[in-house]
């Protein structure tokens, strides 16, 4: 671990520069998160100078900004592999590194981290303090604000070190940012400011001025008042890039003994121009010529275009269509009817819990809204999607985005789940294109439905485009896209669709043919169909972009099951039991044999020699 503790301001402000030199460098060779990491360089030399990661645990917020902790702690070299398959995660984890103390890939969870932290440190009697780095855009969820709660009751000694650039990954939404920059763009605080500072210059500068400077003099003007209501003490705002202040103020904070925020502001990107301040699309990145400073864009047509386009076109229709993005707006393509319909959609900032709620009142009021959300977030709302939407059989229409492998965010963001856990809720239906026509017709299908449903579509664009034409969706209809003289079925959903029929392409070479199925619904299922099919076919084969563990495999085994069909057997090409890593999504799929190649070879060798394959499930 680089030593930070007996370097001078000077050379502090030289590594800052080596820091953020590295980071551009890799960054713009591999993509990652280039902005926040380069405005946090100084909060975190400045957290190294003054806590000791060794001891005290470090809680990065999303962790997505922990580039410069990742090279201060014996990572320097190994970053050139950031995001890649076996190299450097993009965001902590304990497992690679013990000076990253906790996962975290999801917003806003780091203060009930710390919270748990301090607890057990005080019943350990150890001396360490929990430090948390947490942006003004993660302090808009609901979870915040359940550990504040308690921490400003219990009082554990910790510091909170509020990274504020003004930005979330877009523009940041709601009361709280809007307090934040008021209260700190003020007239009154910056002529205040202003004369307090000139009053300062002439007094000695010991940590009693310090306090009275931040404590006193700005309290009620600055946010430092939100937080002393809430129990908890404020210092701040400081220049979150000027070395010296930071590491008075950490000193200053951690030496108080109580829970203390530290407010800092930064500017998103900083060091490197092209990316410096309020620009959304900087926020992650692909690898991009970092002398041009200009981003490329894809050439394919991503599924949330198509997803984007056609709900502009429902929203021109019918003004009851609403809809709602948890801070992602151009991620979901929300963005477009953000700016065009103000009135009937929202970025309600990172609150997932909260954008489901609302949009069930919305339902109940006789408005259809669409809820656009990663499969990875929508984890966040699971209650509210039983209890406020499911349960009341409200009409919301969830569009889940991002859903299968994700690429090089990796374990925290894999859209493995959603299939299995919206598939035990009652009311709801569940479907999936598989391509773009596909898509455009689930989007009718869900905007004429009077129910709950959900749709889910990948990273990306599709796997197959324009190769099938796409029957209207019917409730639980599938749709037999190809049929073959042979027992074998394959069973696609979504983008496992793709997957199966580029697998049986491969076989067809080989004088293998296989009979396609688009199940298009896990709820409720083609029952006839499946009846009829298992006459015909007796080896089924599942393609299906989530995890095995209620997925399409079990879903079909308990079918036949119930049915008493015990001639059929089912092979299923989902998700092992494992938390899956990142890496571009082919090598990812290539490290789980999920290639069409490998997947040829498997289906081919259970054809031939009616053996199975190894299953590596783990655990
Ligand atoms: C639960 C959840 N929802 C959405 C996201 C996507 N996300 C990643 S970073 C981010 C913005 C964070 O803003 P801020 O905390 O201000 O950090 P900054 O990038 O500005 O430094 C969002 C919305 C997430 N990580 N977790």
């Amino acid at each position: 671990m680089t030593n930070l503790k007996n370097l001078d301001t000077g050379a502090l402000e030289e590594l800052g520069e080596k820091l953020r030199e590295r980071i551009l460098e890799v960054v713009s060779q591999n993509g990652g998160h280039l902005t926040s990491s380069l405005g946090a360089v100084e909060i975190i030399m400045a957290m190294h100078h003054v806590f000791d990661a060794a001891k005290d645990p470090f809680i990065f917020d999303v962790s997505h900004q922990a580039y410069a902790h990742k090279l201060l702690t014996g990572r320097w070299d190994e970053f050139s592999t950031l995001r890649q398959f076996g190299g450097v995660c993009g965001f902590t984890k304990p497992s690679e590194s013990k000076f990253d103390y906790f996962v975290a890939g999801h917003s806003s969870t780091s203060i009930s981290a710390a919270v748990g932290a301090a607890k057990a440190i005080a019943l350990k009697g150890e001396d360490r303090v929990p430090v948390v780095l947490i942006g003004d855009g993660s302090m808009t969820a609901g979870m915040v604000y359940e550990a504040l709660n308690e921490l400003g009751h219990h009082k554990y000694p910790m510091v909170i070190i509020l990274n504020d650039n003004e930005m979330s990954i877009a523009k940041p939404m709601g009361a709280i940012s809007a307090y934040l920059s008021k209260a700190l763009s003020s007239k009154t605080y910056q002529g205040l400011k202003k004369r307090v500072e000139g009053a300062l210059e002439k007094l000695p500068s010991s940590v009693d001025y310090m306090m009275r400077r931040f404590e006193r003099g700005f309290k009620l003007i600055t946010p430092g008042i939100l937080f002393e209501e809430l129990g908890l003490d404020y210092i701040g705002p400081a220049d979150g890039h000027d070395i010296k202040e930071l590491i008075e103020i950490f000193g200053i904070a951690k030496s108080m003994k109580k829970p203390v925020i530290v407010h800092v502001q930064t500017t998103k990107g900083k060091g490197y121009a092209p990316a410096e301040g309020k620009h959304e699309h900087w926020h992650g990145v692909a690898p991009f010529d970092k002398d041009k400073g200009e981003l490329s864009k894809s050439k394919a047509r991503s599924a949330t275009a198509i997803f984007s386009d056609k709900l502009f076109e429902l929203a021109q229709r019918d003004e009851k269509v609403v809809g709602v993005t948890a801070a992602m707006p151009s991620g979901t393509g929300i963005d477009k009817l953000l700016e065009a319909y103000p009135t009937r959609f929202w970025d309600v900032a990172i609150c997932e819990q909260h954008a489901v709620t609302s949009m069930a009142a919305m339902a109940k009021e006789g408005f259809k809204p669409f809820v656009a959300i990663y499969s990875t977030f929508l984890q966040r709302a699971y209650d509210q999607i039983v209890h406020d939407v499911a349960l009341q059989n409200l009409p919301v229409v969830f569009a889940i985005d991002r859903a299968g492998i994700v690429g090089e965010d990796g374990e925290t963001h894999q859209g493995a789940f959603d299939i299995s856990y919206l598939r035990s809720i009652p009311n709801i239906e569940i479907f999936a294109p598989r391509d773009e026509k596909s898509l455009i017709a689930a989007m009718d299908y869900a905007y004429g439905l009077d129910r709950p449903c959900a749709f889910r579509y990948p990273r990306g664009a599709f796997g197959v485009d324009g190769e099938f034409e796409s029957a209207p969706f019917e409730s639980g209809r599938s749709e037999l896209l190809i049929d073959a003289p042979s027992d074998a079925l394959f069973v696609g959903y979504g983008n496992g669709v793709a997957k199966a029929y580029k697998t049986l392409q491969i076989l067809k070479n080989e004088d293998i043919n296989v009979a396609l199925l688009d199940m298009r619904f896990v709820k409720p299922i083609d029952k006839d169909a499946f009846k009829e099919l298992s006459k015909r076919y007796k080896k089924w084969f599942v393609f299906s972009d989530g995890v095995k563990m209620g997925g399409i495999g079990e879903i079909l085994s308990l079918f036949l099951q119930e049915e008493g069909i015990s001639d059929v057997k089912v092979d299923s090409f989902e998700f092992d039991d494992l938390f899956i890593t990142h890496g571009k999504t082919a090598t990812v799929e290539e490290s789980l044999g999920l290639l069409p190649t490998q997947l040829a070879q498997k289906v081919g060798n259970i054809l031939k020699t009616g053996r199975r394959f190894e299953s590596p499930t783990a655990i």
